[in-house]
């Protein structure tokens, strides 16, 4: 490690900046050799702070060539520089700093900063990656106005762009220049600049108020086809931004550029958007369903970030939650709108039980505000993102929509151009809604994810069904005794005639539209709740729509489970409930494979399948979701201890058993289906599809009739990437031996016809990467010298890499080690070149304490061999550290 030990910093130290920069004027000259950035900044100290404090500018991997203050040039003696900062003791209240550095875009491999993409220029600032282009001041809380020129030979980089509006441009000679300027404050992180030899599809969206917004996509050439969806997804959310939060576009022109080597999915810069390729790019030949929706989510996301994110914009990095958390919120209802509610609930909830539970329960649990971090790269979390949505989420479920609405607008208001605190945002909540929500902001500042255990009573001489709820939160790093949560619990009561109305003894869920939902509000340790004129005694559904991000206990006898899953009306619950039935016949399995005892396998969810198969009212989409399996992943974090073949072979003998059961209804479906049919991404096509994919995979692993033969037809014949990738999936994916030839063979075939398409490439990788199997290690250390691959490209890493090690439990976890050994070695040289991707595949071994007593020390061995590295990055260093304690 660079510094023997890395420091962590506190929320509890904030302190506001001693000096603000009104305006900043940058001039980027990029050459062959060197990057030239010259930065004029007006600087003038804060009223609010010390007034005798040195003026410190962070600075990082920069080659400072000249610096002066007004028009006096600095000497050495007047300033100080480290490795993170340049210090000047002595400055004047307000003064003009001019500053000179050379930096080196071709060879910055961690992506942040300015780098190179292929043949263009790029950056990537957030979080703090504008001290990497030029000293500043790069903390949020300091906004400037912005004007950048951009000097580049006219040749290879035709197009430059920055934020705002472009206002003047010139040549000379073969070079050329555009300078932009921004007229809205903006902290360093939302800086961006482009430079490269790319076109342009463009569009238009009249706002609200009747001004025309020009719309920009640029892509490389052979991409210009695959832009159309992303172009309608972004006028679709621009017009639901100002229909559900009256939020209208500011500046003149919207631009999104796609890039191939990105960190994550796409940055929201003022103006500027820039975006990896995967999550802009989409055609029906190249891309899957859940492409098509990730386009549209992301695309979404980043646009509403213009209101929650820069005109509003966080205080300090401990309140990213503020803008990502209500982001994601507001991009998850937008998708919900634009396709089906159920199924992107269910899809957000899978995510957030199976990977965000982990996070919450592992050696790097953290606040939706964490309180202290080393390397704030590391905090792009699902807590931060996921859990911190469902927290906006509990937020509109209390107050009801209008108040909610009233309290976003509230702090639009009060807000606007300022950086503020998560707090700042639930006061607006408060005040608009006249809510007092102290207790509610727990959900803040406490981790771990509350468990809550659920009895109940009824009294048929009363008619009143009691229902008594215990609420416990484990302990995390950072508290073992936590406060209790106001935790909203929307229930229903369901008999077999349907749900009833759920009325309480002050009447007080009469008057609402649907009154088979009522939301009870929890706020001590343990609670009972009355409820009246419960004339049966019913089984209840609980934590509908999944209302608070917590875990349930109850104890559902399997006919309460066959009850709701064939007569709730809530669409997320009853789908849990086939979920939660599932795990509990798999669990019996797992235990039965321990003590090597078999056990015939309840046919009670074969049952209940069979009924939801044959219930024609229901949504096509519900029945694909029902019938597919918990994950593996999902089997192995409500463990205490995973046992790696009990998961994987229980959940095989599940699903093999229904497979068997089904196979009427199941080849009906997948006979029935017409692959001639044109391709579209509706939310009823997509759900289709994902049904007769999903009788596919079951049919597969029978490998009766001529199945296998469809399974290739469908693969050769398809006319969209989902129905190809499926059946490419289900082929190499099964443990027939016969089918060896075959799988080989359509491999090959693929990777000949899509060898051109990186994101498709991609896919390939992942399809062998994930193949559950102890001999894919071997595939996959060989696909690392394969010319598709390079290791300096974040998605081909998450393609073949990370998929392996975090989507293979049978390949990374074999008992040998070796997939340790190979994550381990991949970490160390990754880390040389990107410390956030190298920081954010560690994730699987972080969880060693959960692993038998033969796995657990092999992970931690791995841990132990990182973190003795020389020369370790902070991003790294924090996380196997913390996991090591
Ligand atoms: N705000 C960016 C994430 C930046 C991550 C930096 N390590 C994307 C988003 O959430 O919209
Ligand atoms: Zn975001």
């Amino acid at each position: 490690m660079k510094d023997a030990h890395p420091q962590a910093i506190f929320l509890k130290d904030y302190q506001v900046p001693d000096f603000l920069i009104d305006k900043t004027d940058l001039t980027f000259d990029l050459r062959a050799d060197v990057t030239e950035v010259r930065s004029r900044l007006f600087i003038k100290r804060n009223p609010d702070a010390n007034t005798q404090a040195a003026l410190v500018l962070n600075g990082q991997q920069l080659r400072l060539v000249s610096l002066a203050i007004g028009d006096r040039l600095l000497g050495e003696d007047d300033y100080h520089c480290d490795e993170n900062t340049l210090t000047i003791t002595h400055v004047p209240d307000e003064f003009e700093l001019s500053c000179t550095t050379h930096i080196d875009p071709d060879n910055n491999t961690s992506l942040e900063g300015l780098y190179r993409s292929s043949d263009m220029y790029c950056t990537q600032c957030e979080a703090e990656g504008f001290r990497k282009i030029t000293y500043y001041l790069d903390r949020p809380d300091v906004m400037s106005e912005f004007t950048t020129t951009i000097i580049a030979d006219r040749q290879a980089y035709p197009l430059l762009l920055s934020n705002g509006n472009p206002i003047e441009r010139g040549e000379e000679g073969a070079r050329h220049w555009v300078t932009w300027h921004d007229p809205f404050k903006k902290p360093a992180y939302l800086f961006a600049l482009v430079a490269g030899d790319l076109h342009c599809i463009e569009d238009h969206f009249t706002t609200h108020s009747g001004r025309d917004i020009t719309l920009q996509i640029f892509v490389e050439q052979k991409d210009v086809d695959k832009c159309g969806h992303a172009m309608t997804s972004l006028k679709n959310a621009m017009q639901w931004d100002e229909q559900v939060y009256g939020r209208e576009y500011d500046l003149d022109i919207f631009m999104i550029v796609a890039v191939d080597d990105f960190n994550m999915g796409a940055m929201e810069n003022k103006g500027l958007n820039i975006f990896n390729t995967s999550c802009v790019l989409a055609h029906p030949e190249t891309t899957t369903d859940s492409g098509f929706q990730r386009v549209e989510g992301v695309v979404a996301h980043e646009y509403f970030h213009n209101w929650s994110g820069n005109r509003v914009t966080c205080r300090d990095w401990f309140q990213l939650s503020l803008k990502e958390g209500f982001t994601v919120f507001r991009d998850a209802e937008f998708s919900a709108d634009m396709g089906s509610r159920t199924v992107k609930r269910v899809e957000d909830v899978t995510l957030l039980r199976t990977h965000q539970f982990a996070e919450d329960a592992g050696p790097m649990s953290h606040p939706v505000q964490p309180s202290s971090f080393i390397e704030i790269g590391n905090f792009y979390t699902l807590t931060v993102y996921e859990k911190g949505a469902e927290v906006v989420r509990m937020i509109h479920t209390l107050l009801g929509a209008d108040d909610f609405r009233k309290g976003s607008d509230l702090y639009f208001e009060r807000h606007d151009g300022q950086a503020v605190t998560i707090n700042e945002f639930v006061c607006a909540m408060e005040a608009a809604s006249g809510r007092d929500l102290t207790q509610f902001k727990y959900w803040y500042t406490q981790a771990g994810t509350p468990i809550l255990s659920a009895r109940d009573h009824y009294d048929v001489e009363s008619e009143t069904y009691s229902l008594t709820i215990e609420q416990f939160c484990p302990p995390t790093p950072e508290a073992d005794e936590k406060e209790p949560f106001l935790i909203p619990v929307a229930i229903g009561l369901v008999t077999e005639a349907g749900c009833l109305p759920v009325r309480t003894p002050d009447d007080s869920n009469t008057e609402t539209a649907d009154n088979t939902t009522y939301t009870i509000e929890l706020t001590k340790a343990v609670e009972t709740f009355d409820f009246i004129g419960v004339k049966e005694k019913p089984v209840p559904s609980l934590l509908r729509d999944f209302s608070a991000p917590v875990r349930l206990n109850y104890n559902y006898s399997r006919a309460d489970y066959l009850r709701l899953i064939t007569n709730d009306s809530d669409g997320f619950a009853r789908w849990d409930a086939s979920q939660q039935l599932a795990v509990e016949l798999i669990q019996e399995q797992m235990q039965a494979f321990k003590d090597n005892a078999p056990q015939a396998i309840d046919p009670v969810l074969e049952q209940a399948l069979a009924a939801v198969l044959s219930d024609t009212s229901l949504d096509q989409a519900m029945v694909a979701l029902m019938l597919e399996l918990p994950s593996l992943a999902y089997l192995a974090e409500i463990e205490s201890t995973i046992h790696v073949e009990a998961i994987y072979s229980a959940r095989m003998a599940l699903k093999t058993a229904i497979a068997r059961a089904l196979k009427e209804s199941l080849w009906d479906i997948y006979t029935a289906y017409d692959h001639t049919q044109a391709y579209q991404p509706s939310a009823q096509a997509i759900a289709q599809r994902s049904l007769k994919n999903t009788a596919l995979d079951y049919l597969m692993l029978l490998g009766e009739g001529d199945i296998h033969e469809r399974c290739y037809q469908q693969f050769t014949n398809a006319n969209n990437m989902t129905d190809s990738l499926m059946a490419l999936l289900a082929l190499v994916h099964s443990e027939d031996e016969t089918l060896k030839p075959l799988q080989t063979q359509a491999l090959a075939q693929f990777y000949e016809r899509w060898q051109h398409e990186a994101l498709v490439v991609n896919q390939w990788f992942l399809v062998q990467a994930t193949k559950p199997s102890v001999n894919t290690l071997d595939t996959v250390i060989e696909l690392m010298q394969h010319a598709s691959f390079d290791i300096k490209n974040p998605n081909k890493v998450r393609s073949l890499i990370g998929a392996f090690c975090n989507q293979n439990m049978v390949g990374f976890h074999q008992l040998s080690g070796k997939g340790y050994d190979f994550l381990q070695a991949q970490i160390i040289q990754l880390d040389t070149l990107n410390p956030q991707i190298a920081a954010r595949i560690i994730t699987p071994l972080t969880r060693w304490k959960k692993y038998d007593e033969h796995r657990q020390p092999l992970m931690k061995q791995a841990l132990e061999t990182i973190i003795q590295q020389p020369n370790l990055s902070k991003d790294v260093y924090e996380v196997a550290s913390k996991s090591l304690i």
